[in-house]
């Protein structure tokens, strides 16, 4: 046990990219946590999707033994935090479970928009905020620049402002000492009953949930039994350790530490993220600490098999994959076109797509996924409210009082020279303004309010091409207000596919049917007979495409009697067909169903 004193917690926290996970490399490696035969980038990324994407998706707290200038031992827990916008949640439980944190900017790019972010959610948490510039061994860091930009944004001096190289470790042992001698030291009381708040779990098939936890008050032993606030269920501790950043068994956790435990919790929901756990008994001696927001799921999307009789292995898929991710929902769905399916609510547009690269990595399933949507509140003539969260369900337009979308506070960081590209963007998206300050000399934050609809179909692709690059998006979920929707049905060949319908404004309504059936006939093959592809507002047809039939044998141009080579391109042309799905006499590809994802604006 080390006491309080000598206890240091504190997270990285950034824009993505600007280098965290790098710093944490450096600060393993400086304090000799980690020896220089097992060192290798971006340790504490574990996951393969986060390798391969090079990308955190997950915070990871390691506990670090430091030895500061004047010869004191501290034990360090630091957090590295994830940076993109979907996991912010992550970030702000990280912070809640530290006194401190590292604010670092990235020195060519200067404050981003996750920098301003995540340094409010810092300010929420009352944590001391280490400003650190990295990457200043980068021949285009603008370092002096970025410096003035930093103190604009949180105030302060030059001197308050560290420089380092997490590639080449300039200037981290100076962060190091700073955060000993300015992050406070942990408050609780170690003789008090024994109390933590849970800021992260993940389900072990052979241990259960395995529970992390930073200890405010008392401590827990092996064999301890604890009680958790939430659902009152009781467990005895099994097993403590710490990640260092490989797994530690140790006997003990005390006040002021961050650690994990085990106890055969078999259901994730008996250990809610930001739930009080306790020593089991004291419920009337101890008070709940105040616990997180619970992340709430934003967008929504279908998933089906490709092939119906993958259904059963789609359950159980999920099933499976919510033990460790409990961030997104899911829900029994069934579609006129595609058969069975789940509906499946994300935290945003990346969440989605890693849960689908898993589904379809981890579990080799096939998947039809359909165009991301988000959650409208629906009110009737009777008054009575609903939510729905997918197109399918919109109700007739008789029944309808009002609908209301979801609307975001949204924050964009550009350099000046783009104001007029993201302008632009912004209101062809619907935005309303909300001012803009200036952050240097040269980089503006835009605020907007914004439809959540509007922001998750291709914004970010758009906002970095309008900028080359260098404009950053945040947004913020705040309440719904009322809008003016149609639904827009695609017929194929005569037949409405539901999986393909969808909501627009109604001023934008048409031009996005019109799109989205050129888009289909692209991507649709051509069949022994015409397809036409309509778009439908309210019965009407609004959009038409004919997708013409197919006259010559494919093996034709196989002249003569290359029996090989004919028998490769019906391969070719089986192979291709694995990723369709039969909807009544049309053979759809899988990509098809995210088609408007690809709509290009009018621009
Ligand atoms: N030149 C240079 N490159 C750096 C430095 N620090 C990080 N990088 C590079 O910047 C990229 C992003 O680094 P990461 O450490 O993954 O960034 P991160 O902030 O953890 O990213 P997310 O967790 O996805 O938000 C990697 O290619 C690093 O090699 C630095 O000091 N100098
Ligand atoms: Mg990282």
């Amino acid at each position: 046990m080390t006491d309080l004193e000598h206890i240091r917690n504190f997270a990285i926290v950034a824009h993505i990219d600007h280098g965290k996970s790098t710093l944490a490399d450096r600060i393993l490696e400086i304090t000799g946590a980690v020896p220089a035969k097992r060192m290798h980038d971006r340790m504490l990324d574990t996951m393969d999707l986060e390798r391969e994407r090079g990308i955190t998706i997950k915070a990871v707290a390691v506990r670090i033994p430091y030895v500061s200038a004047d010869g004191t031992e501290y034990q360090l827990n630091l957090i590295d935090t994830p940076g993109h916008v979907d996991f912010s949640y992550e970030v702000s439980r990280s912070l809640a479970a530290c006194e401190g944190a590292i604010l670092l900017v990235d020195a060519s790019q200067g404050p981003q928009a996750q920098t301003i972010a995540n340094l409010y959610l810092a300010l929420e948490q009352d944590d001391t905020i280490i400003p650190v510039i990295n990457k200043i061994d980068l021949p285009q860091a603008r370092t002096e620049e970025v410096k003035q930009e930093v103190i604009n944004l949180i105030g302060g001096h030059e001197e308050e402002i560290s420089l380092v190289s997490a590639k080449d470790g300039r200037g981290v042992k100076e962060v190091l000492e700073r955060i000993v001698r300015e992050v406070p030291p942990p408050q609780g009381d170690p003789d008090a009953p024994f109390r933590a708040l849970i800021f992260d779990s993940h389900f072990d098939t052979y241990r259960g949930v395995i529970v992390y936890v930073r200890v405010i008050d008392g401590k827990i032993r092996i064999g301890d039994s604890i009680e958790m606030m939430a659902t009152g269920r009781k467990f005895e501790i099994s097993e403590i350790g710490v990640l260092t950043p490989w797994e530690q068994k140790i006997d003990s956790l005390s006040a002021g530490e961050v650690g994990f435990f085990a106890a055969t919790i078999r259901e994730t929901s008996d250990a809610h993220v930001g739930d009080t756990v306790f020593l089991a008994g004291k419920h009337d001696k101890v008070k709940p600490l105040p616990g997180y927001r619970v992340p709430k799921q934003m967008v929504f999307a279908s998933f089906y098999p490709v092939e119906p009789e993958d259904y059963q292995r789609l359950t159980k898929a999920l099933e499976k994959l919510y033990l460790n991710d409990s961030s997104f929902s899911f829900q029994q769905e069934m579609s006129a076109a595609l058969g069975f399916g789940y509906r499946l609510g994300f935290l945003g547009v990346l969440h989605m797509e890693i849960v689908q690269e898993r589904l379809q990595r981890e579990y080799e399933l096939e998947l039809v996924v359909t165009v991301p949507t988000v959650r409208y509140e629906i009110e009737f003539t009777d008054r009575h409210v609903a939510y729905i969260e997918s197109p399918a369900q919109f109700p007739d337009r008789t029944r309808l009082a009002d609908i209301r979308e979801p609307i975001c506070d949204c924050t964009i960081v550009t350099p000046k020279e783009f104001i007029g590209a993201v302008m632009d963007l912004a209101h062809r998206r619907r935005a309303v303004d909300q001012g803009m300050q200036y952050i240097g000399a040269d980089r503006v934050t835009l605020k907007y309010r914004i439809p959540l609809s509007e922001l998750i179909i291709d914004f970010n692709d758009r906002l970095k091409s309008g900028t080359r690059g260098y404009g950053s998006l945040d947004y913020e979920h705040s309440g719904y207000e009322s809008a003016d929707l149609v639904k827009v049905d695609i017929l194929v060949h005569g037949e409405a596919v539901d999986a393909l319908t969808f909501l627009s404004d109604t001023g934008s309504a048409q031009s996005k049917g019109r799109s989205m059936v050129v888009k289909l006939r692209s991507t649709i093959p051509r069949h022994l007979f015409d397809i036409p592809i309509q778009a439908a507002i309210g019965g009407r047809i609004v959009a038409r495409e004919t997708i013409k039939a197919l006259r010559k044998d494919v093996t034709a141009k196989c002249y003569g009697g290359d029996i090989t080579r004919k028998r490769k391109l019906l391969e070719q042309q089986k192979k291709g067909k694995q990723k369709m799905k039969q909807v009544g006499s049309v053979s759809i590809p899988q990509d098809a169903f995210l088609a408007a994802l690809k709509i290009k604006e009018d621009e």
